[in-house]
Parts: structure tokens; sequence; C-alpha cells
């Protein structure tokens, strides 16, 4: 398999060059290794519910039709589903519960905890919401309470969930009326692992809403909790300038990579790159600096509180390794391939686990807590810096490729850098798209897959919204992709953006693609959909608003749970590859058709990524079309009605960069140095 088919990617181009010569596999290889993968479990007919089986059912054939104990394809393929989202879900959800547990010890732990409030206005907001006492308490106090309460919604037995009362009221409306509301997060997922054991739930479209149950209590329950805390804790995102890609990693400087999804142990390792004696650590170790940079959503997380740069998405996980010049990556929960080990073992650099949850062998282990973060986060610097010490430079080999991004964007922060202090909201966006300027605002998230070349949906996918003068708003490893090609760049409007995207990024100096954080943050999307909504004018619901999804590159568990809440929050969702549905007619036929009667959201599975860009344009305009919305102002590039262009336009300020908005400069080669002194 030649690389320009594994990857878009000339840095992984390149790497890959590299191991091939030296002979060490990769991903691609592996997966290449194993084909011809199993026809029925890529259809989802394989069962393996209980001992009798594994059965697998020949639903285009004349083999079996039904399971041992009867269950047919449809059965099968549903409870096999409902099995990943509630994987899925606890995965998200268990990243927030582990948050609410730091800002626990922040409250209780008083100056004891490395960890306290960095965003005092978001704690008290939410103290707010989830009813807290305030007056006369101190700020850890009230963080204390706040993270009691947010653990118990975990275990909620009756009710629903706190954080749901953020969704339109048409939207829980339609929850309360298909029985799907959330109660307890754990609760959700045990009960769908339960309906979802042999012989309980028989009927593939209950098992199917009890999955979105289990999804929203993710969406609106576990990740957005997960998200709130983590600002609370560690500050909400400011726009910021910072580079993604392989070429971030520095020869000169100790690499530490940070690769996983909760960022509390990255934050204070960020914080110890910056300490004086560790940073005279490392000069005698013979380097300039220590520099820290991520993979997947760690990345993302540093990437937008601290300016780290990115080293790059999941499939960059290995590659970044084999460069040789990462002396150590550490790692917590979720998409951590166990072969890190194994490939860090071609050179000098190490890797250390920190989750009770999550061991690799042949990998280092230091169990993170809380209450010992800086020693925990210093200990890491320093075997790092020892690391580096045995680094062999004429092995080295870091691809050049690095590209500029502008990341951090949030629901809090987007009416600022889209209205600026005098027309702050959500009004400019949504003017620019009722005028015809912009033809809404599309989510593109989730991973890479071997089965896909590496970036190659994200970019083509990405490009042609863009190009049809659609807002991108993007997490997970798809914004890092785009961060790679200089998407995430202002200038990506001229390069990229159809005409009346790009009047309006240049109005107000955003790219066209807007960086909203890591998977958990996907809540963000909600939440910046929720404020569409509340500001008014092109819907009620999200389901009416001119928004859609995509995750181009699935890959894992989580990326299903993220589309079926998407979905069940009203939102149509472009998923590929197809995940394993296609042996099912009627779950595809609920879940890509009868399920946007409920919720008013449905998927899209395909494997063609033209055929993706075709649906979702095809559903914006449906969507202007039932709100009556101006026709788009260009149509193919070319304007269509002038006066309108000129009347609409003159609502913009003069043209303003980042710089002005406040938009915060990234972590430069020389602040990440060891200071001379
Ligand atoms: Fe994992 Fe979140 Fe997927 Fe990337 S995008 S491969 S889930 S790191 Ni969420
Ligand atoms: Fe076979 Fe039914 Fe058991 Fe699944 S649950 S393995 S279909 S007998």
């Amino acid at each position: 398999m030649d690389v320009k088919d594994r990857s878009i990617d000339p840095a992984a181009q390149l790497v890959l060059l590299d191991a091939r010569r030296r002979g060490v596999a990769t991903a691609w290889d592996r997966f290449q290794a194993l084909q011809p993968l199993c026809g029925f479990g890529e259809l989802g007919v394989c069962c393996d519910c209980c001992y009798m089986g594994p059965c697998r059912i020949d639903p285009f054939g004349d083999g079996a039709q039904v399971g041992v104990c009867g269950a047919n394809a449809d059965l099968i393929v549903a409870r096999n589903l409902a099995r990943a989202v509630a994987s899925g879900a606890a995965a998200h959800s268990d990243h927030g519960r582990e948050v609410v547990g730091v800002l626990r010890e922040a409250g209780n732990g008083g100056s004891a905890s490395g960890y306290g409030v960095a965003n005092e206005t978001k704690l008290l907001a939410l103290a707010s919401e989830w009813g807290v006492a305030q007056s006369g308490r101190s700020v850890r106090e009230i963080a204390g309470d706040l993270a009691r309460l947010m653990a118990a919604e975990f275990g909620r037995q009756e009710g629903t969930l706190t954080p749901l009362l953020r969704a339109p009221q048409g939207q829980r409306a339609r929850w309360t009326a298909l029985g799907i509301s959330p109660r307890g997060i754990d609760r959700e997922i045990v009960d769908l692992l339960h309906r979802s054991h042999h012989g309980v739930e028989s009927e593939p479209i209950a098992l199917l809403r009890a999955a979105m149950r289990a999804a929203l209590a993710d969406g609106w329950g576990g990740s957005m909790i997960a998200t709130d805390v983590q600002d609370v804790l560690f500050g909400g995102p400011q726009a910021i300038r910072s580079r993604a890609n392989l070429g971030v990693l520095e020869e000169r400087q100790v690499n530490l990579l940070v690769h996983g999804h909760e960022p509390a142990l990255s934050e204070m390792l960020v914080h110890a790159s910056r300490d004086g004696e560790l940073l005279a650590l490392a000069r005698q170790a013979g380097a300039e600096g220590i520099n820290i940079a991520g993979i997947c959503c760690t990345a993302n997380e540093v990437l937008m509180r601290q300016g780290m740069p990115v080293a790059g998405n999941y499939l960059h996980q290995e590659l970044a390794l084999l460069t040789g010049a990462v002396d150590l990556m550490v790692v917590d929960v979720q998409c951590v391939m166990p072969s890190l080990p194994t490939i860090a073992a071609c050179h000098h650099t190490r890797v250390v686990t920190t989750s009770a949850k999550a061991h690799i062998s042949g990998a280092e282990s230091i169990e993170f807590e809380p209450h010992r973060a800086r020693e925990i986060a210093a200990d890491i610097v320093k075997r790092a810096v020892e690391a580096f010490a045995r680094r062999d430079p004429s092995r080295v080999r870091i691809p050049r490729e690095q590209s500029d991004l502008v990341a951090g964007f949030t629901n809090e922060n987007l009416p600022h850098y889209l209205g600026g202090r005098f027309r702050s909201g959500y009004r400019p966006l949504i003017d620019a798209i009722a005028a015809g300027r912009v033809r809404g605002a599309v989510g593109v998230v989730g991973c890479n897959t071997v089965k896909v070349t590496q970036d190659r949906h994200h970019i083509a996918l990405v490009r042609r919204l863009i190009a049809e003068d659609v807002l991108v708003v993007q997490t997970g490893c798809s914004a890092i992709a785009s961060a790679k090609a200089g998407l995430l760049r202002p200038e990506a409007a001229l390069e990229h953006a159809g005409p009346g995207l790009r009047e309006v990024c240049e109005a107000v100096g955003i790219p066209p693609v807007l960086h909203l954080g890591s998977c958990v943050d996907n809540s963000r999307i909600l939440s910046v959909c929720v404020a569409m909504v509340a500001e008014g004018g092109i819907g009620t619901d999200l389901s009416e608003l001119p928004i859609a999804a995509a995750a181009p590159e699935a890959m894992s568990e989580k990326a299903i749970t993220i589309g079926l809440y998407a979905v069940a929050s009203g939102i149509f969702t472009a998923f590929l590859p197809v995940p394993r549905v296609a042996g099912s007619r009627v779950v595809r036929e609920y879940l890509e058709g009868g399920v946007e009667q409920e919720t008013g959201g449905r998927f899209l599975f395909t494997d063609d990524v033209e055929e993706a860009v075709q649906g979702i344009l095809a559903h914006l305009d449906r969507k202007r079309l039932a709100l009556k919305l101006a026709p788009m102002l260009y149509q193919n590039g070319v304007l269509v009605d002038a006066g309108a262009a000129a009347r609409t336009l003159l609502e913009y300020e003069t043209p303003r960069g980042l710089e002005s908005l406040g938009c915060g400069k990234a972590q430069s080669k020389s602040q990440a140095r060891a200071p001379k002194d």
C-alpha cells in the first residue's frame, strides 16, 4: 500500500516511508495483515452476547437467519450498536466523573490541593444553575458543593439530568414524548447494558431508543459536565494561536508528549515545564528547554487553554514516536494504542501510563492522584529529561511540516468574536445566515481510522463545505486534521471559503473553521446551537436550524455515541465510514429515516465523502427553505442579489484582526526555552 494511500499528510508519509525502511509495523501494516476483515463482523450480524454462540447471520444469503436463541439480524445489529453506545457514553462520562473528582479536591482540599478555581465567573454561573448557595461562602466551599451535586448526577435514580434543562423546550418535549429523557448518567448506561444482555430487550427499535437515552446522558450529561468543570478548574478558553503537526517537535529540547483525554495531569505538566528548577535540570542534560506537545484530545485541551502545540491526531501517535525525537509520552485514557511501548522501543522513548484504569504491558506506570498532581508532574518531567540524555541525535528525523492555527472558540466567547464589543451576541451570525451570506453551520468532528486515508475525508468535507459558504465548527481529531492542513488560520477564508462566508470571516477576523475543543466539547457545539435558538430568527428547535454534523473518519465507540446524541438532539449527522449497521434493513431505515419523525434528526451512513457533502448541503437548503430564509447571495461564486449584499454587509463593523479581539499569543519557541538566568 503506497504511503499516499495511508495518509494525505506529508509529515505522516515521510515517517511511514522511514518506518518501512526500518521494518517497523504501524497500525496500517497491522490492518493490512488482518485482511480480509470478517464480513459478518463488518455487517454487525455476529452476536457473542451469550456462550451458546457466537452466532452469525447471513442476511443477504441463504445461510442461518437466526441465532440459537432466535435473534435475527435486526436484533443482533441493534444490540451490538447499543453496546457500543453504552461503552462510548461510559468513556466520556467517566472522564466527566474524574474531573468532578478533581473539582471536589480543589474545593475540599483547600490550598493543599494543587488545583484551584481558575474561572470564578463560570463557577458562580454553574452554582446558580445547580442551586448551590453562594452568599457568604468561599469559592472553595462553592466548588466543593457543586462537585458533590455533579457527582450525584451520575447515580441519579429519579427525575432528569440538571443540564438537560438547557435544551430548547421543543427538544425536551420530543424526548419526554419518546420516553428518552435521561435520568442518572450511570443509570442509563446500566439500563442499556441490561437491555442488551441475552434475552432481555428483543425489539430492535426499542433498543435503539434506549441507546439514544444513554447517548443523551453523555451529550447533555457526562460530556457537558466534563467541559464545564474543566473550564472552571483550568479556565475558559480564549482564541489562541499555536502550531500543529510533527514539525512542532524540537530537536534541541526535551519533547514530552501528552496523549489521551483528561486534562488534569497535562495542565500540571505544562506548569511543570515552565518551572525554573526543572528547566535548569533540562539544561544540565544539554536541552534548551522543555517542549510539551499533544496528541488526540489532550492536545486539544492544552492547546486551547495554554496554546501548547499539537503533534498530531489519532493516527499520528505511533508516527510521533518513530521520529526518535520524543523523550517521553504520557498517556491516560481512551484512544491510546497498546502498541505504543513496542514502537517506543525502537528509540530511547519512555511511555508512562497514569490512569488507574489504563495500563499497558511494557510501559512505566505512575498512578495519577489529584492531591499529588504537582509532585507527579515533576516526576514525569524528570523522567523525560533523563530520557533526553539518552537520545541519539543521529537517529532523529523530525518532519518539517507544521501549520499555524487559531483555536479556543467556545459558546461563551463566540458572541464576542462574532459581534465585537458593540454587537456581542449571535445576532451577526444569524443575520448572515438569514441574509443568505452563510448557508448554515456544520460541526465536523471525530477520529481517524485506517479504513480511510488519514485526514482525507476531514479535509475534503471541510473544504467543500466552506467553499459552499458553510461555517464549520470542529472538535477532536478532525479539528487537528484541519489544523495540520492550515484551515484553522484566518487566511484560510481567503484561500478556501465561498465569497459569502469569506466576507463574514474577514469582517470579524475569524477563520472559516472554528476549533471548539476536544471530543467532550461537542457539548459546546450543542450549547452554540442552543444559543442560536435562544437568539431567535432561525428556528425554535435544534431540528429547525440550518445546521448539521459529520464524523468523516469515525473510529471509536464514542463517535457513534456522539453521533446518536446529535441525532437525538435533532441534528442531521453524516457518519463515515458506514458503522456496523449494514446487516439490518430495519436498523438502517430507522436511524437514517424513521427517527427523524421522533427527534427531528437522522443519520446519513455512507463511505463516500461527496455523498456526505451533498446530503449535508441538501439538508441545510431544506431547512433554509422551511424557515423561508433569503436565497443564497452567491451561487457558484457569483453574486445573485447585489442590493441585498450591500444592504446586509453594512451591519458589520469595520474589519478587525484577531489581535484586536485579544487573541492570545502562541506559546512561542522562545517562551518554551529555559530562561537565561
Ligand atoms: Fe479518539 Fe478524542 Fe476519536 Fe480522536 S476524535 S480518535 S475518540 S481522540 Ni474524539
Ligand atoms: Fe447466539 Fe442468541 Fe447467544 Fe447471540 S444471544 S450468541 S444470537 S444464542
